[in-house]
């Protein structure tokens, strides 16, 4: 029985020792088996880096050269003995494997190696879990968390969890769901009308907000430094900013000025990273639907990390699942002041590629005015003038205009008035259907 459904998750414990694992796809693809390795190498640097921010040391680094995982031990018999001889000699308590495992994988490492096996995914949903503030991100992560945990809701994961502890198990299942898988899915299902009414509550919110003001939202890799962006942008901003990662789970809206006193909303949300769990991704729905609804994406880059093409990648891939790869995209190239002289060549390659590409740094302040120069161009080049005049009998449509585009210039006659405005694409049809009724 599930006891206490609002205590569903522990607090963090001391740091555990674990061990980081992944495989070497050495035939995959068309890359050489020193880009294949180097590629698995960054891989598990991230890993660690997740493993930190999780809460743990990692004191051993284990690959294995294998085309596919095997399919019961993900790495071969041999390797699981000196994975095993080492956990012993480091005193590991936590195994982490970099890709998904499946539940039968789970079951044998566990009985193999007798400590806790994680895999990234469910790495990443403990990060998420004890870094959540907001009752929002919180329901979203235990949402996420369940139903992750569902297949692999087994007696062995129990009683393991139950003896090992820590990273991992502060989701459900420490006693009272082994026996009951039912009532994990009736949880799951008042989780998912607890953010049906939350995404209710911001449909509200919404439908009385500024229509006129355009929305931008960051979008980026984890640590990219979007929240030290929003900062920047926004004078007296002080979004949390940490070089760990997923520092940014909930939206935070700021509005910034632009020129002439013009204003826009932008919105920082959660970073993106490789195998983002697809659970996670749609739990986050609401958080992401100001990525959703924004009318510019600014996508934040981390430029002097190694990897920075392949997360490029990921954060496109992950905005085609949102739905969101035909909003108008900048690319902002951070962190220039990190970048070495011998890679400087990548500026005009990137500028050739991506023709509204901009290259900042947003902690020392660098670009920042060419990047508004060029998010007034994106603006613009998604909105378009026009003139109106509106008897003075039909004031009430003037002041409905006002909300729905960004008036520039007003002109009282005797029986007129007329306004020169800015409206955004998204509101044409309303503009339109209001001067209507005025005709
Ligand atoms: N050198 C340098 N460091 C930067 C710059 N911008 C951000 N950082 C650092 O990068 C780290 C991550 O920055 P954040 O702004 O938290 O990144 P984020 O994209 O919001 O990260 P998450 O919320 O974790 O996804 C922090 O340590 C920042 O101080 C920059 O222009 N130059
Ligand atoms: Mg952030």
């Amino acid at each position: 029985m599930i006891a206490h459904p609002d205590k569903f998750f522990e607090t963090h414990t001391p740091r555990e020792r674990a061990a980081i694992v992944t495989l070497i796809r050495s035939n995959a693809g068309d890359r050489s088996p020193d880009e294949a390795r180097a590629e698995a190498l960054e891989h598990l640097s991230e890993l660690a880096l997740l493993t930190d921010t999780a809460g743990a040391d990692v004191l051993y680094r284990m690959t294995q050269e294998r085309p596919t995982p095997d399919v019961a031990l993900y790495l071969g018999k041999g390797k699981v003995e000196e994975l095993k001889r080492h956990c012993a000699a480091l005193e590991i308590q936590l195994a982490i494997f970099d890709d998904e495992l499946s539940p039968v994988q789970v079951r044998n490492l566990e009985r193999e190696l007798n400590i806790k096996i994680l895999d990234r995914s469910g790495l990443i949903l403990d990060i998420f879990a004890s870094r959540a503030r907001t009752s929002e991100a919180k329901t979203q992560i235990e949402l996420a968390q369940l139903e992750y945990l569902l297949p692999r809701l087994t007696r062995a994961w129990t009683h393991l969890s139950k003896q090992h502890g820590g990273i991992g198990t502060k989701g459900p299942g420490e006693t009272q769901i082994e026996t009951d898988r039912r009532l994990v899915k009736t949880r799951i299902a008042r989780l998912k009308e607890k953010l049906g009414a939350i995404s209710q509550q911001h449909a509200t919110r919404r439908s009385g907000r500024n229509d006129e003001l355009t929305r931008i939202a960051l979008v980026g890799y984890t640590n990219a430094g979007k929240s030290s962006l929003l900062n920047t942008l926004a004078q007296g901003s002080n979004v949390f900013v940490e070089n760990r990662l997923f520092a940014t789970l909930d939206a935070t809206t700021r509005s910034v000025e632009f020129a002439q006193g013009r204003e826009a909303l932008v919105t920082d949300t959660v970073g993106f990273i490789r195998k983002l769990p697809t659970k996670l991704i749609a739990s986050f729905r609401t958080t992401l639907s100001e990525v959703e609804e924004a009318d510019v994406l600014l996508h934040v880059v981390d430029i002097a990390s190694p990897q920075f093409e392949e997360q490029i990648e990921v954060v496109d891939e992950t905005l085609r699942d949102l739905g969101s790869h035909l909003t108008p995209t900048i690319m902002v190239f951070n962190k220039l002041d990190l970048l070495e002289e011998d890679k400087k060549y990548l500026l005009s390659e990137l500028r050739e590629r991506y023709p509204h590409a901009v290259f900042i740094s947003a902690e020392r302040g660098i670009g920042i005015e060419h990047l508004k120069g060029e998010i007034e161009k994106v603006i613009t080049e998604n909105s378009f003038e026009l003139t109106v005049e509106i008897p003075m009998k039909h004031y009430d449509i003037a002041s409905r205009l006002h909300e729905l585009g960004d008036v520039r210039e007003r002109i009282f006659t005797e029986t007129h008035v007329r306004l020169r405005l800015r409206v955004h694409v998204r509101n044409k049809e309303r503009v339109e259907r209001l001067l209507a009724t005025a005709a």
